[in-house]
């Protein structure tokens, strides 16, 4: 039942906080009421419940408005938090990064300033004095024009972040590049690792990497990749989170590929994809959106703007993998079973663990960057020097008054090498 998926992914939420769950209740509710989104009667039924329990903390699956979330805190005596604030809160204290605790406190900021009035009533209660009941309309007013301020500081220093790092991406499109996407825990930092053979942070805990992080990858006959490892996402991601983590995926938009890791030992993975999606294409990341296609049309449309390959892990986890991959197949073309277990016993079709992933990345970048054997007439040094920095070189000879330069090309350019006449011969080396 969907509810339930829910509710354990929100008692997984608890535990990467740090909350022990000792409770759970479900009310099927046609329309909140303004005051405490559910009924005064289950308010009553959840005082009861909470103070059985000695629970100090509420979590509340759905978002709650400043007022519900106020006034269900001041009826029930805890602490009172939605699902966006419970994943600001693990946001907050995972953010290691100079620019994720940027991104980070922005997304606070713009969570706090519509609910100042109950943090301060917070803030009151732990000095517990008298007389300090909350501010008066113009504390709160001021307050309200620091914090304003303070947002447009931090967007200003995000812009420059960003912008620093575009700069550092500029020139180095010598190698294709690919970006692991998708749900959290479903994988991707498990599969970076496995790939490049390096050390990078794995955990059974949502949102263990908050930080883009790019690795060279060896796909074999020597060809390499540039493989980025970016934020995770999940069902009802708080917008202003998803706002201000729109720099960090700026790597994911400027790949030439999107690894789309899909957990396939989740009963809901469909659902995890269409969140993937949704946000992906909310960000501009698949270009424009097509207004009246369904999911099944944006996944299409999807494939041609830009090339994704779905990536299903924990193949180690299924019961049939051979049988799951070719069902998948039939929506999702150009997909691949992984599995980051090493030695796990059992099968992938046709190639174990991580090989089917590295030759499909093989294939592209045999398609991103075919060989080509260029002929540059003696004394162009412009177009040498464009070549040594936008190309990867393989060899290099000159023949009667023309250099002839083998070298791995990214397609765009030989399209642009062809249209400014220079002489490109497909294949070389
Ligand atoms: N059984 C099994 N577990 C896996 C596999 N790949 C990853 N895991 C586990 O799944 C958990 C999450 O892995 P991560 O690589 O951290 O996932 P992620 O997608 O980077 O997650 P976030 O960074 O939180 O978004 C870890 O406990 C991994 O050990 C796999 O192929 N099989
Ligand atoms: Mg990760």
């Amino acid at each position: 039942m969907r509810v339930e998926e829910h509710l354990a992914e929100l008692a997984q939420l608890a535990d990467t906080a740090g909350a022990h769950v000792v409770g759970r209740a479900v009310q099927r509710v046609e329309s909140p009421t303004p005051n405490y989104f559910v009924g005064q009667g289950k308010v009553e039924e959840l005082k009861a419940t909470l103070a059985g329990a000695q629970a100090t903390l509420m979590l509340f699956d759905e978002p709650l408005s400043p007022v519900q979330g106020q006034n269900l805190e001041t009826a029930l005596g805890v602490r009172v938090m939605d699902r966006a604030e419970v994943i600001l809160d693990i946001f907050a204290t995972r953010a290691r990064s100079h620019e994720a605790k940027l991104q980070v406190e922005l997304a606070q900021l713009e969570y706090l300033l519509p609910r100042l009035k109950r943090m301060w009533t917070h803030l009151s209660r732990i000095r517990g004095g008298i007389g300090l009941r909350g501010p008066g309309e113009t504390q709160l007013e001021t307050d309200r024009r620091a914090i304003r301020r303070k947002i447009g500081g931090l967007k200003r220093r995000l812009e420059e972040v960003a912008d620093h790092r575009a700069n550092q991406r500029h020139g180095r499109r010598d190698l294709p590049s690919a970006a692991l996407i998708g749900y959290t825990n479903a994988g991707k930092s498990s599969l970076l690792k496995a790939l490049s053979g390096e050390d990078v942070f794995v955990e059974d805990r949502l949102f263990a990497t908050l930080d883009t992080l790019t690795r060279e990858v060896d796909v074999g006959e020597n060809y390499r990749f540039r493989l980025t490892d970016t934020v995770g996402f999940i069902r009802k991601l708080p917008h202003h989170l998803v706002a201000s983590f729109r720099a960090t995926l700026e790597e994911a938009r400027e790949a030439d590929l999107l690894l789309h890791v899909i957990d396939a030992s989740q009963s809901a993975w469909e659902e995890q994809v269409e969140v993937v999606d949704g946000a992906l294409a909310e960000m501009g990341l698949y270009g424009t959106r097509n207004a009246e296609g369904g999911t099944r049309n944006r996944t299409v449309d999807v494939e041609e703007r830009k090339r994704v390959v779905y990536v299903f892990n924990k193949a180690d986890l299924l019961p049939d993998p051979e049988a799951f991959l070719s069902q998948v197949r039939e929506r999702y073309p150009h997909s691949v079973l992984t599995t980051c277990v090493p030695r796990s016993n059992f099968r992938v079709p046709r190639s174990g663990g991580v090989d089917g992933l590295r030759s499909a990345l093989r294939t592209s970048a045999q398609a991103l960057r075919p060989v080509a054997e260029i002929r540059v007439p003696v004394g162009d040094g412009k177009l040498l020097a464009a070549l040594h920095r936008d190309a990867e070189v393989m060899s290099q000879a000159q023949t009667d008054g023309v250099v002839v330069v083998t070298a791995r090309v990214e397609a765009r350019l030989l399209g642009k090498l062809r249209r400014d006449g220079v002489e490109v011969v497909l294949g070389g080396g």
